[in-house]
């Protein structure tokens, strides 16, 4: 008798009719013979699907070329399919399950005819812990199947694991004919399902991430009592050698990943990381909130990477323990066929090419690497892994915190009053668009929480779970803003930030910990100046003042903002998150 999940491949396949049907084994072995698939057999349009990179330099690199029009997420060609439009929230993208899936029935229909299904079987968290899912994914191009590899834990044990159950989550990928008006994303949360065609890049592809264990998990969270959020976690061993962990949620180019893996400039200080981009937040027997990172691999904006701003990141990248690390879209360095990006140390290369393939200098007036460039590599490669990364319990967290750019108004750090407080500076999270987002520079977009293009429902219930899951907590975390950008008026940035943020986490984890006092501000709690260690660092007592002023007038204009923001998330949004802007306001007067 076939299982459910056989069933469940047999009937994809009918749909989409691949020459032949592979299923993988995660294996080393099977990884190198993908990789081979790609070089030679597997194209996108002219181009193999994979290059070998200089192995000396670069160990167990490839580098992968997407479809020119394939370069990021496509939010406009995302959805949340559930009967119900409310369910969904203003938030998302909303069509009928009916609806959503006729229209990919149709574009389904024969797409893999001439090509391999991998039926990828796959684990979003360690195997044996309680908070992992058993997941399926089928995909019709090799790059997709190694990058899930590296990104999750991936192994025929999953087959076993989820043997004739039913409720396996489910993702269907298929690269179509990369035609952008072909191109969808499609979520099923009711069913676990995620449909996805036309794209072989990133999130819209690899369906584990944010499709998965961000969308579609923060409904299940919703509805079985846990959060999804898109956070870091990492720990920080102090001199004493305890260990405090911590989660932090930011927009993008606010340098979370800088963050994850911090290098201390303080003697006695190290991060331990645990996460770069997701957070499975659990409530724990004990009554605290416990962090598993559902992922395995890192897959991480490459330009702008460097041994100053990521020094970490870069030994990991050079790393040969886990097979393979893959770069996307990055320029080449013809002479040595190693990657190269924008901002990577040194002076670019002589004779390099762009990520299209195009010869490029330094006077070409574009960009060399694709701005949103990636790599892929597997958090095992990294020297600075927690070894509580595979605890199947997760770590148990003590503080939480929300980032963002603002150039002006937010002070470097402020603590919550409390938990519901905590939640109002996350639902306020906003940040000022730089030049690498093809946008106008410096205009506020609000993101609350970060979760602003990854909430799988509608906003307001989302902050009316986070306020109950508070409830719920015997020992909550303490809940902290944070911004390393606020600039001065000559519009340079006051904080040097990078490894110097370890200064912020060293108070944060005192008074976590409620270790040292903290001053009260209408805003929220910040530091005596005496706690906040400044040893070795040349900060005057103005610009050091500058960082922490509160300026009532800009708060006001800033609280009825947020009030506003709030509006379009209709009457699913708690009252209490209105109660905190008039608070603000109030306190304004
Ligand atoms: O492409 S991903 O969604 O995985 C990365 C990102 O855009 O944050
Ligand atoms: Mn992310």
């Amino acid at each position: 008798m076939a299982t459910a999940l056989e069933k469940w491949v047999e009937e994809q396949a009918n749909l989409t009719k691949p020459k032949k049907i592979y299923w993988c084994d995660g294996s080393e072995k099977e990884a190198h013979k993908l990789i081979e698939i790609g070089m030679k057999e597997e194209r996108i349009g002219e181009q193999p699907v994979f290059q070998e990179l200089n192995h000396k330099n670069w160990p167990n690199s490839y580098y992968h070329r997407s479809h020119p029009t394939d370069v990021a997420r496509a939010e406009h060609l995302t959805f949340i399919c559930h009967p119900n439009k409310e369910v969904v929230g203003t938030n998302n993208n909303w069509m009928d399950p009916k609806e959503a899936k006729e229209k990919m029935t149709k574009l389904y229909d024969g797409c893999m005819r001439g090509r391999t299904m991998y039926v990828l079987p796959y684990m979003m968290g360690h195997p044996e812990s309680p908070y992992a899912k058993a997941c399926i994914q089928l995909t019709d191009i090799s790059y997709v199947a190694v990058s899930m590899r590296i990104m999750t834990r991936m192994s025929s044990d999953v087959i076993k694991k989820i043997g004739d159950k039913t409720d396996f989550v489910r993702g269907l990928h298929s690269v179509g004919d990369f035609d952008p008006n072909k191109r969808f994303i499609m979520h099923f949360p009711q069913e676990q399902l995620v449909w996805s065609i036309g794209s072989g890049y990133g999130g819209n592809a690899l369906l584990g991430k944010k499709c998965f264990a961000l969308r579609i998990a923060s409904w299940l969270g919703y509805q079985q009592g846990w959060l999804a959020e898109h956070m870091v976690i990492l720990g920080i061993k102090d001199p004493q050698g305890r260990t405090t962990y911590i989660t932090a949620a930011m927009p993008s180019a606010c340098g979370k990943t800088n963050l994850a893996m911090l290098k201390s400039i303080l003697p006695g200080y190290k991060v331990w990381m645990l996460g770069d981009d997701i957070a499975w937040l659990n409530i724990g027997p004990d009554g605290r909130l416990y962090a598993i990172n559902p992922e395995a691999g890192l897959f991480g904006v490459a330009p702008g990477t460097s041994l100053k701003t990521n020094p970490n990141m870069l030994s990991t990248l050079r790393n040969d323990k886990f097979y393979p690390t893959l770069f996307t879209n990055t320029a080449l360095d013809v002479d040595n066929n190693e990657p190269w990006w924008e901002g990577l140390d040194g002076n670019p290369p002589k004779n390099m090419i762009d990520w299209q393939g195009n010869p490029w200098n330094k006077d070409s007036g574009t960009k060399a690497a694709q701005p949103n460039s990636r790599f892929t590599v597997s958090i095992y490669n990294s020297s600075m892994l927690s070894p509580e990364y595979d605890n199947p319990r997760g770590v148990p967290i003590s503080a939480i915190i929300f980032g963002g750019r603002r150039t002006q108004l937010i002070p470097l750090v402020s603590e919550a009053f409390n938990w519901q407080h905590g939640v109002f500076l996350g639902a306020r999270t906003g940040s000022e668009t730089t030049a690498a987002a093809l946008h106008q520079v410096g205009v506020l977009r609000r993101d609350p929480m970060a979760m602003l293009p990854f909430c799988g429902y509608n906003m307001g219930d989302y902050f009316g779970h986070w306020l109950n899951i508070g409830k719920k907590l015997t020992q909550p975390p303490k809940i902290y803003s944070v911004n390393w950008f606020r600039t001065d008026d000559n519009g340079k940035f006051i904080w040097p930030g990078f490894g110097d943020n370890i200064r912020v986490l060293k108070w944060i984890i005192e008074r976590a910990n409620n270790e040292v006092e903290a001053k009260e501000t209408p805003i929220g709690l910040i530091p005596n100046k005496e706690d906040l260690d400044l040893s070795g660092l040349d900060i005057s007592e103005e610009r050091l003042n500058k960082l922490f002023s509160v300026n009532m007038s800009e708060w006001k204009n800033e609280a009825e903002e947020i009030k506003k923001y709030f509006e379009q998330f209709g009457s699913n949004m708690p009252k209490e998150m209105k109660q905190e802007a008039d608070k603000l306001i109030n306190s304004c007067k």
